[in-house]
C-alpha cells in the first residue's frame, strides 16, 4: 500500500491545479481537500502550511480526516517542488524523464515558464507589466518545445507540462474574454497575434494540452472566468 497523501487546494488555483494534474496523470491515489481560503480554517495554518498557501501535501503518518492533519505526516508545499517530489515518488509514471539531459530540459522547462510566462503574465492581467513581455515570454517558452508540438519536453507528458497548463488556460481566458486591468483590447489584440504563423508551434501545443481529459477534470474555466471579473476590475 502507498502512503496516505493528501492535497490541500483550491479548484481556483492555477497552483493546486499543477499538482492536481501531475497525481492524475501519473494515475496517483490521493485525497483532494477544498481549502476556504477566504475564511482559512485555523487548523490549516497551524497545522498543515503555516504560510496558509494551497497547494500543500501531506505525505505518510496515519490516514487521517484532512481536518484533523497528524504530526507523523511531512508536509510538503510550493507547487513546483511538490511537483518534483510527486515525480520522485512515482519514478515509473514519465512525470520526470530517465535521461539526464532530458530531465534538466524538464527543469529548465519548468523554471522558464515560470519566469517568462507565470509573472509576465500575472502582471499583464493586473495592470502592471506590459504587453511585449508576454510575447516575449512566449516567444521563449516557444523556443524550448519539441518540434512535435505534443510536449513540452520528448515524447511523453511531464511536470513541464503539469505546470505549464494552467497558464495557458488562464491566457486563453484572457485572449478570449478581455479580461484584465490592462487597456481594453489588448486582451483580443494579444490572442490574434498568438494566431498567426509566428505562433503556430506555441498554438499547436497549447490545443494539443488544453485537451486532455486531466486539464478538463481539473479546470472549471466558468469558476475562473467569474473569479477574474471579481478580481480585475478595470478602473477607467
Ligand atoms: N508559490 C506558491 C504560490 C501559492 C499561492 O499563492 N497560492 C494561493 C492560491 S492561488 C493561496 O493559497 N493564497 C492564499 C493566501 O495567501 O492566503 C506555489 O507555487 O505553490
Amino acid at each position: 500500500m502507498p502512503e496516505q497523501l493528501t492535497l490541500y487546494l483550491h479548484k481556483l488555483s492555477p497552483f493546486s491545479q499543477k499538482v492536481e494534474l501531475a497525481l492524475i496523470e501519473a494515475n496517483a491515489p490521493y485525497r483532494g481537500y477544498h481549502v476556504d481560503l477566504v475564511n482559512k480554517p485555523e487548523w490549516f495554518t497551524s497545522k498543515v502550511n503555516p504560510v496558509g498557501k494551497v497547494p500543500t501535501v501531506t505525505y505518510g503518518g496515519p490516514s487521517v480526516d484532512p481536518e484533523e492533519p497528524s504530526s507523523l505526516s511531512a508536509k510538503i508545499t510550493e507547487s513546483n517542488v511538490i511537483l518534483e517530489f510527486l515525480a520522485d515518488l512515482y519514478p515509473d509514471s514519465g512525470l520526470l524523464p530517465k535521461d539526464p539531459v532530458s530531465r534538466a530540459k524538464v527543469r529548465f522547462f519548468i523554471d522558464a515558464s515560470t519566469k517568462h510566462v507565470e509573472a509576465p503574465l500575472h502582471d499583464f492581467v493586473r495592470g502592471d507589466g506590459s504587453y511585449e513581455s508576454v510575447l516575449k515570454g512566449i516567444e521563449f517558452v516557444q523556443g524550448l518545445l519539441e518540434e512535435s508540438g505534443d510536449f513540452a519536453v520528448g515524447d511523453h507528458y511531464t511536470i513541464a507540462d503539469a505546470c505549464i497548463s494552467p497558464l495557458l488556460t488562464r491566457l486563453k481566458i484572457i485572449t478570449e474574454t478581455d479580461i484584465g486591468r490592462f487597456p481594453v483590447g489588448l486582451g483580443f489584440k494579444l490572442g490574434e497575434e498568438l494566431k498567426g504563423p509566428k505562433f503556430t508551434k506555441f498554438t499547436k501545443y497549447v490545443d494539443q494540452i488544453l485537451e486532455r481529459p486531466s486539464l478538463k477534470q481539473t479546470y472549471d474555466k466558468e469558476g475562473v472566468i467569474t473569479y477574474f471579473k471579481t478580481l480585475f476590475v478595470r478602473t477607467q
